[in-house]
């Protein structure tokens, strides 16, 4: 099917916007094309500009946990606007959404709202330095954390689709201060903390690394993470911007039954509104102005309108034990994909936790960024277009993760599996 309407939008939209996209990875780089306009997104299904109805799995990148444009949310957005949209003052709908967020996510004593991601962790990042007095931060390759410059080295997400995961514009004497480690190399990071350990701050990692595809930590990866960060009086920041009130109400750390010493979170508390957020333990969070001396502010942050929102999404998540449910629609989708993977005769490496998943173009295992390039790419493009022309829309990228929501219907899980049976068996 042509795009005659999404093809003259793009065209228009790349006279007045870089590349055509407000963010990188919705260029389509990494599967080739052009990327489609979207005009309207409800439940499950996005339709185009050129009135293509797709099956939705990105999700705008996580926050659709029940779907697009729920009607809780629609509803509290609603009520939210009439009475007003922005205050700029403290107002009664942040303190129910930090009192939400202490309750639900273990590690997190007390919370600061914050408009993304990236500002989410960019905060822990300073708050680290600044409780400890030290510099250096450690990574890992692969992993992704917003475009913070100090972690815009071996990033993942969109500056691994578009080959610059060490970001141009990031001064060497920043880049200098982050050590970025293999995932899952215990000696690694057993190494830098026995070579410099008295200058890390912090250790930064995505719950589960969801920015390079999808791979998972191996067992005892983490308990020697906090170990090393105890022994050397580093701080352990867990970026959940992806995985928190996806994978379980209190994120993966409830998962694990691991307290780290901050949280980076994002994406589902805002409803689908730029939302994001940052805590931890009460000692540090108090050392953020105005009682403390880490400077960290924000316009928009606690928004009545984003806190509505999110609030919302959260109750609904609670109200119908929405965990439950998205683990027995992920296995549900896991079944399917494995038997169809077996129908077309493919042995690729597909993996799944909860509602996320990543079907990798390699038959060997992959628990680390290395592994995960040895992807076939060019394999996952032809996939990708032949899922989309048949109305099923997944992550422009091998290195992204596939969400499903509570809006996904059985029916519509079948009918995914099938057309990604059909795809591969014709490649
Ligand atoms: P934002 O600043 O984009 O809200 O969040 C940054 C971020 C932080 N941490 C993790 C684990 C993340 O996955 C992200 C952002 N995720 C990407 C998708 N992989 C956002 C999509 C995009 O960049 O457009």
């Amino acid at each position: 099917m042509t795009t005659p309407r999404s093809s003259a939008l793009f065209a228009e939209a790349r006279r007045y916007i870089p590349g055509g996209v407000n963010s990188p990875v919705r260029a389509f780089r990494g599967v080739g094309g052009e990327p489609f306009f979207v005009e309207r997104a409800a439940g499950a299904r996005l339709w185009d500009a050129d009135g293509r109805e797709l099956i939705d799995y990105v999700g705008t990148w996580g926050p659709a946990i029940l779907g697009h444009a729920p009607r809780v949310v629609l509803d509290a957005l609603g009520a939210s606007a009439a009475r007003g949209v922005s205050f700029g003052t403290p107002n009664p709908y942040e303190v129910e959404m930090a009192r939400t967020l202490c309750e639900w996510v273990p590690a997190v004593e007390k919370v600061r709202m914050v408009n993304s991601g990236t500002e989410a962790t960019m905060s822990c990042i300073r708050l680290a330095r600044g409780v400890t007095g030290r510099g250096r931060i450690v990574k890992f390759t692969g992993c992704y954390h917003g475009h913070v410059d100090s972690l815009l080295v071996k990033a993942g997400s969109g500056a691994l689709t578009h080959g610059h995961p060490d970001s141009a514009g990031v001064p060497p004497e920043f880049a200098a201060l982050t050590t970025a480690l293999p995932y899952n190399d215990a000696d690694a990071l057993r190494t830098v903390f026995a070579e410099r350990g008295s200058e890390i701050a912090a250790v930064i990692v995505e719950s589960v690394p969801a920015n390079a595809g999808l791979y998972f930590p191996e067992p005892g990866f983490y308990e020697l993470l906090w170990k090393l960060c105890a022994d050397h009086g580093a701080l352990v920041i867990f970026d959940e911007v992806m995985t928190g009130f996806r994978l379980a109400r209190g994120g993966y750390q409830e998962i694990i039954g691991m307290k780290p010493d901050l949280v980076a979170l994002g994406k589902v508390i805002g409803g689908g509104l730029p939302v994001g957020a940052f805590g931890g333990r009460r000692e540090i969070m108090d050392q953020l102005s105005p009682d403390g001396p880490v400077y960290q502010a924000g316009t928009l942050s606690g928004n009545p309108l984003a806190m509505s929102a999110g609030l919302a999404q959260l109750r609904e998540l609670a109200r119908v034990d929405g965990w439950a449910k998205l683990e027995a629609l992920g296995a549900e989708f896991e079944d399917r994909v494995r038997a169809g993977l077996k129908r077309a005769g493919r042995d690729y490496n597909f993996r799944r936790i909860g509602s996320m998943f990543c079907l990798y173009f390699t038959n060997g295992p992959v628990r680390n960024l290395d592994e995960a390039f040895a992807s076939d790419r060019a394999a996952f493009a032809k996939f990708f277009h032949g899922c989309l022309e048949r109305g099923v829309y997944f992550a422009p990228s091998q290195f992204e993760a596939g969400f499903i929501s509570l809006a996904h219907t059985p029916e519509d899980l079948a009918r995914t599996a099938d057309i990604a049976a059909e795809v591969l068996a014709g490649m």
